[in-house]
C-alpha cells in the first residue's frame, strides 16, 4: 500500500521536488494516476484548505502550491487519466463564473472530458455572464461548465443561467455546473442540467447528456 500521506503532507509543506520525487515513485510501482490524484494531491489540497481557514499560511503560497499541482497533472498525470476511445461529443464551453479566480477543477474536469472525446473550449476564470452568452451565440456548443469554488461566488451561477435563459440560449444548451460548494439540491434549485461532485464523474455525466 503505497502511503499517499507523504504526498499530501509534503504538498501540502512546499516540497516540491519531494512531491515530484513520490509521484514518480508512485507511478513506477504502478499506483494508478486517479489514485495518486485523489488520495495524494487531493489530500495535500484539503490540508492545505484547513491551513487557509486556519490562517496558517499566506496567499501567494497557497497560489505556488496550487500551480505546482497543476504541472504535476499536466506533466505526469495527463496522458494516463485520458481515456483512449475518442469519441466526438461535440463542443463544450468551460468557465469559472464571475468572482471566481479559482481554476485547478475546472482544468482537471476539462481534461477528463478532452480525452473522452469532447472539444472544449476554456473561457478561463472570473468570467462575467454576458461573455459566456457572447461565446455561446459565436460557437453553438453543445454543453455549458459553470465552476465556483466559493460560497460567495454560488450564485453567479444562477445569474450566468439567468442570462443564458433570457438570451433565448437556453434550449440550445446543456448546462453542467460543479465546484467545492455545489451539489445536486443547489444545481436543481438553479435549473442546470447535470452536476457532478469530481472529474472522472463529471464526465459519465457530460456524456450522458451529450447523446
Ligand atoms: C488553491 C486555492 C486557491 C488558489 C486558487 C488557484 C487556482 N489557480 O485555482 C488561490 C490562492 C488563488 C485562492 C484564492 C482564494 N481562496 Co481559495 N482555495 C484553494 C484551495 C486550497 C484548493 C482548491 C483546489 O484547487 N482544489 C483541488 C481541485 C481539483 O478540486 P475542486 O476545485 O473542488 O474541483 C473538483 C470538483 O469540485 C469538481 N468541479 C470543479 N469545477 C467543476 C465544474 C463542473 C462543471 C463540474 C461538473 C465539476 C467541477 O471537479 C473537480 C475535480 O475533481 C481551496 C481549499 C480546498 N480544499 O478546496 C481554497 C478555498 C476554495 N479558497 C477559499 C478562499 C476563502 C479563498 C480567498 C477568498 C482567500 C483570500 N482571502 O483571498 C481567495 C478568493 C479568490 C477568488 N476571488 O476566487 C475558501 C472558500 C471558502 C468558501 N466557503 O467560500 C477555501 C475552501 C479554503 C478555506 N477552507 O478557507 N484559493
Amino acid at each position: 500500500m503505497f502511503d499517499f500521506e507523504q504526498i499530501a503532507k509534503n504538498l501540502a509543506e512546499g516540497n516540491q521536488s519531494k512531491v515530484s520525487e513520490l509521484v514518480q515513485s508512485a507511478l513506477d510501482q504502478g499506483v494508478s494516476a486517479k489514485e495518486i490524484l485523489d488520495e495524494g494531491l487531493m489530500g495535500g489540497m484539503g490540508i492545505v484548505g484547513g491551513m487557509m481557514e486556519r490562517e496558517e499560511i499566506m496567499i501567494p503560497q497557497v497560489l505556488a502550491i496550487a500551480q505546482f499541482m497543476s504541472n504535476t497533472i499536466d506533466e505526469k498525470l495527463k496522458p494516463l487519466l485520458q481515456e483512449t476511445d475518442m469519441n466526438p461529443y461535440g463542443t463544450a464551453l468551460f468557465a469559472t463564473v464571475q468572482g471566481d479566480l479559482h481554476d485547478i477543477g475546472k482544468n482537471l474536469v476539462i481534461m477528463m472530458l478532452e480525452g473522452a472525446g469532447f472539444q472544449v473550449i476554456d473561457l478561463g476564470i472570473d468570467v462575467p455572464p454576458e461573455k459566456i452568452v457572447e461565446a455561446i451565440r459565436e460557437n453553438a456548443p453543445k454543453m455549458l461548465g459553470l465552476s465556483a469554488l466559493l460560497t460567495t461566488t454560488m450564485p453567479m451561477i444562477k445569474t450566468t443561467i439567468d442570462h443564458v435563459k433570457e438570451s433565448g440560449l437556453r434550449d440550445q444548451i446543456k448546462i453542467l455546473v460543479g465546484g467545492a460548494p455545489v451539489d445536486q439540491g443547489f444545481a436543481d434549485e438553479v435549473g442546470a442540467d447535470g452536476y457532478a461532485p469530481d472529474a472522472s464523474s463529471a464526465t459519465n455525466v457530460a456524456k450522458a447528456l451529450a447523446s
